[in-house]
């Protein structure tokens, strides 16, 4: 496992340059020296959105999340909560090199004039008490606002406000503003409140995995407690992470935005320089033939790599 991960974890292996396992058949400059950069042209966008990718977990696919950040340039970079998971590394401090590598691309990309903007989520909620600070060129955001090109205004929210509510009555989607409003207003203190009481905290992304039957309904829940709090704010849509799912949708004129997750599917919301707004996943952006291949390494090891669905 370590010694797979410290080959598929080498600069030469992250740039796409490393040599092809034995088995598959040779290019036709085998055995000349690779170009300085193979990297491919990085795709740029005017946003970039990411979350939920629970860095410090083995669950996290860091390899690659740091191979879309390489691809990848934007005016905007939003990382809309959930990035190191505060919670997970309490109980099992578990940082590996990669990890570290994709702080520290951002950190570079802030540096280098992208805006970065951090809204914690649930798991790394610690990050709270920062809201209002930057942290070197990061700033740290309770929530943010993005307009885009055409005007519209997204909030910008990692979504877990919408937990308890979903956890105790999933019909206050569907009541009168006024009752809902008192049920945010109570929510506000639940979880807090939960932890301290020793039932840990509620998240629907977790109950989402462990409940199919209720998947579909929960979904459109927090969707709709997501629009309508944007609504409610004056804002033209939401753009959220939390349960993993990404997706774009608009409803009586207001956009709902999951930008996903980089535990499973692997995914980001993007604005791109025209204005538009798409869901790009990391297979979509990597050149055909360089990264993917290198899962045929060791496909049966743990978590923290490739899948087969994925590279397939
Ligand atoms: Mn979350």
């Amino acid at each position: 496992m370590m010694r797979w991960l410290q080959t598929f974890a080498a600069p030469s292996v992250l740039a796409g340059t490393v040599e092809a396992p034995a088995a598959a058949p040779a290019p036709a400059d085998s055995g000349a020296a690779p170009p300085p950069d193979s990297s491919p042209t990085p795709h740029r966008y005017r946003a970039i959105f990411i979350s939920d990718t629970h860095l410090g977990t083995r669950g996290c696919k860091s390899l690659y999340l740091l191979d879309f950040l390489r691809h990848s340039e934007s005016e905007y970079l939003y990382l809309v909560g959930d990035i190191i998971d505060g919670w997970a590394l309490k109980k099992n401090f578990y940082w590996p090199q990669p990890h570290n590598d994709v702080v520290q691309k951002v950190l570079r990309k802030a540096r280098k004039g992208t805006r970065v903007v951090y809204v914690p989520g649930n798991h790394d909620e610690a990050g709270r008490q920062f809201a209002g600070l930057n942290f070197g060129d990061i700033e740290i955001r309770e929530d943010a606002v993005h307009r885009l090109i055409d005007g519209r205004r997204l909030w910008v929210v990692h979504g877990d406000f919408a937990d308890g509510v979903m956890l105790h009555a999933r019909w206050l989607a569907y009541v009168g503003d006024t009752l809902y409003e008192a049920i945010l207003w109570l929510n506000h203190h639940y979880n807090r409140l939960r932890v301290r009481l020793g039932f840990g905290y509620w998240s629907l992304s977790q109950y989402l995995k462990h409940s199919v039957k209720n998947a579909v309904s929960f979904i459109t829940g927090f969707e709709l407690l997501l629009m309508r709090e944007a609504r409610r704010r004056g804002y033209d849509g939401v753009v959220c992470g939390h349960i993993h799912k990404a997706e774009i949708r608009e409803i009586d004129g207001m956009l709902y935005c999951n930008d996903g997750d980089w535990v499973e599917s692997l995914t980001a919301l993007v604005e791109t320089c025209e204005g538009e707004l798409k869901i790009v996943t990391w297979k979509s952006i990597q050149a055909p033939g360089k990264f993917v291949a290198r899962w045929d390494v060791d496909p049966e090891e743990g978590a923290d790599e490739p899948t087969r669905e994925v590279a397939a």
